[in-house]
């Protein structure tokens, strides 16, 4: 599939990217509409009084100031005025905590694995794994000759990867994202998703996305020399595409389904596609990169 131009990547204008999960639409509407209101209006008000204490209270225009220190009734007003702000940010932001971290159930549950300095994504129930690896600029003199070049169809530079997490589109996919060295973030901004990935520990983060397209992300924190070449390109494909993808790794669907339930799969399939997984892995992750450049 080839990006649109735009959309899950970095284009340079002001603000937010499309966003193009529930979580994200709700989160940015938060944020572009109310919030930025507010801290345009407190802003404005904080320098319109400065402007107004320097000018009508300089000392050449006010030579015997004031010698009041205490005035009830302004001081139950800046009190209460910005505890009322504060509870009305606060309500919204709560529910959307709540909306955030309590998940429908999953459809798909993928790990990812931060690593030095690459991805790698299994599909458990599915019994895929694979490595992700940023593709170089043709002209890179760090490029090896086995290694294929970026074009404009995989993405924009440094954002370009060789095999891409593939998600279906409109079901809710669980990312369990840990790392195996040092501290990863696994962030893909046009899912609002930002999910620190600490070695020996299993955090979750959850996307619905209902647009196929391909979507950019990059580790989004500080980890070694090569950090800023560890992009994430998730490719969001209508459930049949993603049942035929997950066919071409070498996976299979839980019970041959349709629609992938995570919850009851997970200890049955497990130790059955747990051996030759790491067999047809390999023959995936050799016979991925034609599979992607079709799709
Ligand atoms: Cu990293």
């Amino acid at each position: 599939m080839i990006p649109t131009p735009g959309i899950g990547e970095p284009d340079g204008r002001m603000g937010l990217q499309t966003q193009v999960t529930p979580i994200g639409e709700e989160a940015s509407a938060f944020h572009n509409g109310p919030l930025l209101w507010l801290c345009g209006l407190i802003s404005a008000f904080v320098l319109i009084l400065l402007l107004v204490a320097m000018v009508r209270f300089r000392r050449s225009a006010n030579p015997t100031p004031s010698r009041n220190s205490h005035n009830t009734a302004i001081e139950i007003i800046w009190t209460l005025l910005p505890v009322l702000i504060l509870v009305g940010i606060a309500i919204p932001s709560i529910r959307l905590l709540r909306h955030q971290y309590s998940p429908p159930p999953a459809d798909v549950t993928i790990k990812v694995t931060g690593h030095q300095w690459y991805w790698s994504y299994d599909y458990p129930d599915m019994g895929v794994t694979f490595d992700s690896y940023m593709l170089k600029e043709a002209n890179d003199p760090n490029r090896q000759p086995n290694q294929r070049a970026r074009t404009d169809n995989d993405g924009p530079p440094l954002f370009a990867v060789d095999n891409r997490v593939v998600i279906p589109a409109g079901k809710v996919v669980k990312f369990l994202v840990t790392a195996d060295d040092v501290i990863h973030s696994f962030a893909v901004p046009a899912f609002w998703i930002k999910q620190d990935a600490n070695p020996g520990q299993v955090h979750e983060t959850w996307v619905k996305v209902d647009r196929p397209g391909v979507y950019f992300g990059q580790c989004s924190q500080l980890c070694g020399a090569r950090h800023g070449f560890m992009p994430i390109a998730v490719e969001v494909v209508p459930q049949a595409q993603f049942n035929q993808w997950i066919g071409q790794q070498g996976g299979k669907l839980p019970g041959g389904a349709q629609v992938v339930q995570a919850s009851a799969p997970l200890a049955t399939a497990t130790p059955a596609a747990a051996a030759p997984t790491a067999g047809s892995a390999i023959a995936a992750t050799a016979t991925n990169q034609p599979a992607t450049a079709q799709n």
